[in-house]
């Protein structure tokens, strides 16, 4: 562990067919460009920048029911899954640049491969916890911790291009903060499997400090283990981080983001980080920072008609 928190490796995955606007495979380049490694060499850690994956997009891909690209977010997966638990395996402590937020899905189950016993903490505007079936959107980056999770195993269609790996994840693994934007589907499962999870709503009423404090007992008590740092970069405010492709009002402030970091870096057990959803093309005018996701999928969440739907489903 000693050895681990003193040698960082970063890894690029400029992909984005987990969701459908284009541009968040800049996110690699853009994170670097804003002086990552330089950052961290001056915090004295060793660095090594694995460099970017290349990922294929797949030519046959149909959609599966309304989800598109399966195969080819399934074969990034793989790929990530195997860059992951190699950097791990290595040693370092790794920080994944994406690339939309299906990537948690390789990047959780590369990280598992070598640390079986680890959990999760997902920071984010949004669940990311529909199937297929309850998904709005049908779109992989609000589908990646249903793959993750066992608990979810029997509501998972066999979704093609991802037979490569089983859920492995319990729901007492897993933390989530910074809530506000969750579909009625994913609600019902938050509450079904009784997850632990702080909105924003809990962070005005709580305080950042009890919800940290609250989060590290919930993962840690138990047992000393690896944690794996999901960060959404949509958990923070739109007026902080407007160049994302689903912003949502009412975010973590810059103390709050920050102060969940410094918590888990006190810990000394933060072993895998995801940084996602980094769209550098987006953000650059007010409209692009009010985007109205259901607006843009023709759905609206708050239908009844969409609820009962999704009861039916799980
Ligand atoms: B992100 C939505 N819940 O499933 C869906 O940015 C949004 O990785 C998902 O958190 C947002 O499409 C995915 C409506
Ligand atoms: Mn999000
Ligand atoms: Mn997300
Ligand atoms: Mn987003």
């Amino acid at each position: 562990q000693q050895n681990r928190s003193h040698s960082v490796a970063v890894l690029g995955a400029p992909f984005s067919k987990g969701q459908k606007r284009r541009g968040v495979e800049h996110g690699p380049k853009a994170i670097r460009d804003a002086g990552l490694v330089e950052r961290l060499s001056n915090l004295d850690y060793a660095v090594h920048d694995f460099g970017d994956l290349t990922f294929k997009h797949l030519e046959k891909d149909e959609h599966f029911m309304h989800v598109p690209f399966p195969r080819t977010v399934g074969r990034a997966n793989q790929l990530l899954s195997g860059a992951v638990s190699g950097a791990v395996g290595a040693g370092h402590t790794c920080i994944m640049l994406g690339g939309d937020h299906s990537l948690a899905i390789g990047s959780v189950e590369g990280h598992a491969q070598q640390c079986p016993d680890l959990c999760l903490i997902w920071v984010d505007a949004h669940a990311d916890i529909n199937t297929p079936l309850t998904s709005p959107s049908g779109n992989l980056h609000g589908q990646s911790v249903a793959f993750l999770l066992k608990d979810l195993q029997n509501k998972m269609p066999e979704v093609p291009g991802f037979s490569w790996m089983k859920p492995f994840l319990s729901a007492r693994d897993l933390v989530y903060i910074g809530l506000r934007d969750v579909d009625p589907g994913e609600h019902i499962i938050l509450k079904t499997l009784g997850i632990q999870y702080f909105s924003m709503r809990d962070i005005d009423r709580m305080g950042i400090q009890r919800v940290m404090e609250v989060t590290l007992d919930h993962l840690l008590a138990r047992k000393q283990r690896p944690i794996h740092l999901s960060f959404d970069i949509d958990a923070f405010d739109p007026s902080l981080a407007p160049a994302t492709g689903t912003p949502v009002n009412g975010g973590l402030t810059y103390r709050e983001g920050i102060y969940v970091t410094e918590e888990i870096h006190n810990t000394g057990l933060l072993s895998v980080m995801d940084v996602v959803e980094v769209n550098p093309t987006l953000g650059a005018t007010p409209e692009a920072v009010d985007s109205d996701f259901s607006k843009q999928n023709g759905l609206d969440h708050n239908d009844p008609e969409n609820l009962d739907y999704y009861k039916v489903c799980w």
